[in-house]
């Protein structure tokens, strides 16, 4: 029998770019965020194809640095629950994202990584063979590795016959939960291949769901709700539960019918500031008391140098990530773990308390809820009496200049808050009553917050977006390329740079592990940076509206210049000269 395959010369012929482009579409992908290379010639003239014919593909945004790129498809996942593509340049520009995909990976964000891979051919064998010295010296025997600490999947496409396929693969991992990034590499001479239209198969959206966190064990639900009707410190604490409003709804539901202490503890805003069950933002002072406690999606809840629970306190776990297989030491306790969709499973649990509820519970809820209000009141004062000092000329007082910006902002504007040490200054003086409205990084990457905003902005173009970070922070977040991209997309981002001169949590790290050390006495603490630059000129330098403010009488006016600015559809920059360190 003849096995041999006849490819029928009247279908439609086309490049593996081209089905790429096209299977981007298919998987959902509206943005690629680029930084294009040699390896991407077969994509980019593909590019030009689609669009003379009026095919769709994904928009193009050019970001001059990778730094940029990943963090903006950041930004946009988390508006829109939805990974974008991010497109770099073979090993040097995946390098180059590596800080980014530590910190979508931390925060559990989706994304399509790809790049390029030196072509393998060097004679010219086929469409796309090594023409440049680069191609030569830019193929590392294990380009993958150098992000694959944060990656749930990764290949090199072996053939266009399957990219479809392969795209479909890629877009149900990273949304499935816990989401996160996907690496795809791809050789030139593959990308140049040509396939019939007739041999590539599509694979519908509908057809491959992405897997979403279930419900809970009924039996685990009941002895729970047990719990919760004997306990008598009950609370909770959440990271990152607000990013769905319905985790948001069911905590608040649940911690106000039980009379649960809500605390947060980092990522993001989860309830409303203004519930009566919200009391801030470290539990140190409730966990050593509390009898049971939920962890409710949350990757640090306290710091185990600094407090201890109770030794017979009950835990119980409830998290779209219980596992934290990506964490090699990770032991809060757990004398019950859930893994699943938090705001389905504590509907559960507030079904199961409602049908068991007491007179007993109720009036020790209420009780419960008369203390709860007495805590927040006290960091409601404390809060109000930090703001309250505004600094001095040439040190403003971060309190102060977080208070006055919360004045200026609606309900869904967003924060993306990279303070560092004047993060605490921004949580606690910018209540939000929209959950999911500030928020900071999952990881430790410096230089997330510009590019973040970005993206942000690209997906609610009505909503305000606030970058706020250090001026260490600023350094780190390549803000040329920040400033170049709001520019070139008219993507307006207010950037608050609270400039103490250096890295204060460096200092302060130095300090807490030698109080007494030889860097205090001699007051070397390797944290100054330089002293006399001006940040407005590098906002200036892409056209944003940029001042710089030191004296403290001047913070309400300037910021009000600022936001104004941005809300007409300028990028604006506010240099702040903050508390030294
Ligand atoms: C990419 C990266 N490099 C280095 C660090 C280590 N680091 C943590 S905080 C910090 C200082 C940040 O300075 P700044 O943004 O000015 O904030 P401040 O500490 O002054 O509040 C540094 C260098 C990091 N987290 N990320
Ligand atoms: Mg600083």
């Amino acid at each position: 029998m003849d096995t041999s395959i006849a490819r029928k010369t009247n279908v439609p012929d086309f490049a593996t770019a081209y089905y790429l482009l096209e299977g981007l579409n298919e998987i959902g992908v509206d943005y690629l965020f680029c930084n294009f290379g040699t390896d991407h010639a077969p994509i980019i003239d593909e590019m030009a194809h689609r669009r003379k014919r009026g095919e769709p593909m994904p928009r193009v945004v050019r970001c001059p640095h990778e730094n940029t790129a990943a963090h903006m498809a950041a930004g946009y996942a988390l508006v829109t629950g939805r990974g974008q593509g991010v497109l770099v340049h073979v090993d040097v520009g995946t390098a180059n994202t590596a800080n980014g995909m530590h910190n979508l990976f931390r925060s559990r964000l989706p994304v399509l990584l790809m790049a390029g891979k030196a072509p393998y051919t060097v004679n010219d064998e086929l469409v796309g063979s090594r023409d440049t010295y680069v191609h030569f010296v830019q193929e590392p025997f294990d380009q993958a590795s150098l992000v694959r600490p944060y990656l749930k999947w990764e290949w090199t496409l072996p053939s266009g016959v399957v990219v479809k396929e392969a795209l479909r693969r890629a877009h149900s991992i990273m949304q499935s939960e816990p989401r996160g990034p996907v690496y795809l590499m791809m050789q030139r001479e593959t990308l140049t291949q040509h396939w019939n239209a007739d041999e590539i198969r599509r694979y519908a959206a509908d057809q491959f769901a992405a897997t979403s966190g279930g419900g809970a064990d009924p039996q685990l639900i009941a002895a729970l709700a047990d719990r919760l009707l004997r306990a008598e410190n009950p609370i909770l604490i959440t990271g990152y539960a607000g990013r769905s409003e319905h985790g948001s709804r069911a905590i608040d539901a649940l911690a106000q019918f039980a009379g649960i202490a809500v605390y947060e503890a980092n990522v993001t805003n989860n309830i409303s500031h203004d519930s009566p069950c919200f009391v801030g933002f470290t539990a140190d002072e409730a966990v050593p008391e509390a009898d049971v406690g939920l962890l409710v999606d949350v990757d640090v809840p306290w710091f185990p140098s600094d407090v201890q629970p109770k030794p017979d306190a009950f835990w119980a776990h409830i998290d779209v990530d219980t596992l934290k297989p990506g964490s090699p030491m990770w032991t809060f306790p757990g004398n019950m773990r859930m893994q699943g969709d938090s705001g389905r499973i504590l509907d559960q649990l507030f079904e199961e308390l409602k049908a068991k509820a007491t007179p007993r519970f109720k009036e020790a809820t209420s009780a419960r809820l008369k203390r709860i209000k007495a805590a927040r009141d006290k960091r409601i004062a404390r809060a109000a009496q930090l703001a309250a000092d505004k600094g001095n000329p040439g040190a403003i007082n971060p309190h102060y200049l977080a208070a006055e910006l919360a004045k200026l902002l609606d309900d869904e504007d967003m924060i993306f808050n990279e303070g560092v040490t004047n993060a605490p200054a921004v949580l606690m003086q910018i209540p939000r009553c929209v959950p999911n409205t500030t928020v900071r990084a999952g990881g430790g990457g410096l230089g997330w917050s510009g590019g973040t905003a970005l993206g942000a902005k690209l997906a609610a173009p009505n909503r305000l977006a606030v970058q706020i970070c250090g001026d260490g922070g600023f350094y780190f977040g390549n803000p040329t390329s920040v400033f170049a991209v709001a520019q070139q997309y008219k993507l307006p981002i207010l950037t608050i740079v609270m400039d103490n001169t250096g890295w204060k949590a460096v200092k302060e790290s130095t300090l807490r592990v030698f109080p007494q050390g030889e860097a205090k006495s001699a007051n070397t603490f390797e944290a100054n940076l330089a002293p006399n630059v001006h940040f407005a000129k590098v906002g200036e330098a892409f056209g944003a509206y940029a001042e710089e403010v030191s004296d403290p009488a001047d913070v309400p006016a300037a910021l009000a210049r600022c936001v104004k600015e941005v809300r007409g559809g300028r990028a604006a920059l506010l240099h702040a000269r903050v508390t030294q360190m």
